[in-house]
């Protein structure tokens, strides 16, 4: 079959002129540049992989950069190409088909991405788990989504529960099997043994690629559908966002697990062509500015959590090391808090870039594009070809400066085409007059720049005044001792709720309440007397998603004795 292929990055996409983008903008356009424009069929592996490594000119350049203790590998495309084939063969081997759930739960590397990418060129759909998912976690995903086959390690199989699963039939172990029985295969024998040679399963745009299941604040985690289609917004942004160029090495800091840690781990940059690194293990700022020293990283996407650990550690640390190849740094998953980017502007002399979507919007939607002015706080504009806007409850665009429900016009190539088995939770998406409505509160400004506030449940009414919980959590980052804060509201007689925040304190300072105090009168000083918490609680830290989001319905729910809900996502 003949395959046309995306077009080379040429190094020239930088959106300088955002408006005029804006403007001529056209998805079918982009999509013309795509193999399927002329034969109707694609494959997300095939693009992101063996295109680069049919290219003479890109073959032999390293497509993985993998480290983790004392494992350092590195895979060329042509290489990642052989691997990804024998893991499709190994899978075509065992009896896995078009459209069956093929579940990787694993910690990051090499062979993770060789199944997750060999099964999405068998035309498997992909659900990627968080390592530190425990049993209940695993039951809940692989039930729901009936899966068929489960690629582990041997540690990680003990949180399987067989007896709960009958669909699932094959259990691939990376790591070593004694003995291949009853389902369970020895994934590195067969890798070892399976033929380089594999014809991609050629498959429409609108098949399922990944299952990425999220946590709500009540109810089983939804398991959100993508289809293959998603490339094409997974590629835009990479260019424009990303502003990947050829001879880029790009470092995405996110686990699989986490919509980022594919979209913007996998897919994206290897969309792009270029040098991808991984490295695992947990973090640490002498390991992550490591991992930017070594591997000469030129562009990075990572998450405010993150960025606030590294602050704590100080600005002696990042001196130590040599950054220079740094180009372009980017955040998501958090608000970015001002103090952050100002950090970033010493620490890097580059400013962080934010970026706001969700999983299931699949991709980028809301960017700071590198050309952009960057207004420390805001997560900047909707990228072309989307449309955003804030709007009331009953489905009404609000003018400028008001608060409201962050919404977005249907549709974009990465929307999520289904909550798996769940229809009736897919259109509650919708219900606002047909707007994709997000669950984030936010407000847009005269030149068209997003503010997020809160998610829609965290925005906190005290006294009749409407307060979004990341503008005092921002506040309160300023103040020299305080690491990490996470703010709610408290219900309270009076004013309806008053501000509570959590405060976990940075290293060498002491709880006390002088320095409660303290604190308080800084936020009264530099933000307003109402939006100052009313009560502080100090903390050794704050409950937190893997993907670094505060949990406040955690906070909420310990500070009024209700269940906190489903916890599958939340670090240990
Ligand atoms: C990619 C991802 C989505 C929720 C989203 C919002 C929060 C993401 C943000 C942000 C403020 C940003 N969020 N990016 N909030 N500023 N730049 O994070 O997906 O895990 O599904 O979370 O994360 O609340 O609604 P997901």
């Amino acid at each position: 079959m003949k395959v046309q292929t995306l077009p080379p990055i040429d190094g020239n996409y930088n959106l300088q002129d955002y408006e005029q983008a804006k403007q001529n903008f056209d998805w079918s356009e982009i999509e013309k540049q795509f193999s399927w424009h002329e034969t109707g069929k694609v494959n997300m592996a095939y693009e992101a992989i063996d295109r680069h490594a049919e290219n003479p000119d890109k073959q032999n350049q390293v497509a993985l950069h993998y480290l983790d203790g004392s494992r350092k590998e590195e895979y060329t495309f042509a290489d990642m190409k052989k691997y990804t084939n024998k893991a499709a063969n190994v899978m075509k081997e065992a009896g896995i088909e078009k459209g069956d759930r093929v579940f990787i739960f694993m910690s990051r590397s090499p062979e993770l991405y060789f199944a997750l990418l060999g099964a999405i060129k068998v035309g498997a759909i992909v659900g990627p788990l968080f390592e530190a998912f425990m049993e209940g976690a695993v039951r809940d995903r692989l039930e729901d989504s009936e899966a068929k086959a489960l690629v582990t390690t041997p540690q990680l199989v003990e949180r399987v529960p067989f007896d709960d699963l009958p669909n699932l039939e094959t259990v691939f172990i990376h790591g070593g099997v004694d003995d291949e029985k009853g389902g369970f295969l020895d994934f590195d024998a067969r890798l070892q043994q399976a033929g380089s040679d594999f014809e991609p399963e050629w498959v429409d745009r609108e098949d399922g690629l990944i299952l990425h299941y999220t946590s709500g604040s009540t109810g089983k985690p939804k398991g959100v559908y993508h289809v293959h289609n998603a490339m094409i917004q997974h590629y835009q942004t990479a260019k424009w966002v990303l502003d990947l160029k050829d001879g880029d090495v790009y470092w995405c800091t996110a686990d699989p697990g986490w919509v980022t840690g594919t979209s913007y781990g996998i897919f994206g940059p290897w969309l792009a062509g270029v040098t991808n690194v991984v490295r695992g293990g947990r973090f640490s700022a002498q390991d992550w500015y490591d991992t930017l020293d070594r591997y000469n990283v030129s562009v990075w996407y990572s998450a405010p959590t993150a960025f606030r650990m590294l602050m704590s550690a100080g600005d002696e640390l990042v001196k130590e090391y040599d950054l220079s190849s740094l180009r372009h740094i980017l955040s998501v998953g958090e608000p970015l808090n001002p103090e952050v980017v100002r950090w970033g502007e010493k620490a890097f002399n580059l400013r962080i870039h934010d970026t706001w979507w969700m999983t299931e919007t699949g991709a980028m939607m809301i960017c700071n594009y590198p050309a952009m002015t960057i207004k420390a706080g805001s997560m900047g504009k909707p990228i072309p070809g989307v449309y955003g806007a804030i709007v009331d409850d009953q489905g009404n665009e609000l003018p400028p400066n008001r608060m409201g429900n962050l919404a977005i016009k249907p549709t974009w190539p990465a929307m999520m085409r289904a909550i798996w088995n769940r229809k009736e939770k897919f259109d509650s998406y919708f219900e606002l007059n047909g707007w994709y409505v997000s669950g984030d509160s936010a407000y847009m400004d005269e030149d068209g720049y997003f503010w997020f506030q809160g998610r829609v449940d965290d925005v906190i009414m005290t006294a009749g005044e409407r307060v979004g919980p990341f503008e005092v959590e921002s506040k309160l980052v300023e103040h020299p001792a305080v690491g990490e804060a996470g703010v709610i509201g408290k219900p309270d007689p009076v004013r309806g709720e008053i501000i509570k925040a959590f405060v976990a304190l940075r290293e060498g300072y002491e709880a006390s309440d002088e320095l409660k105090e303290e604190i308080q009168n800084f936020v009264k000083k530099e933000l307003a007397g109402h939006v100052a918490p009313k009560e502080i609680e100090f903390r050794k830290s704050l409950p937190k998603t893997r993907s670094g989001k505060i949990m406040r319905r955690v906070l909420k729910a310990w500070e009024l004795d209700l269940p906190t809900g489903d916890l599958s996502t939340m670090e240990d």
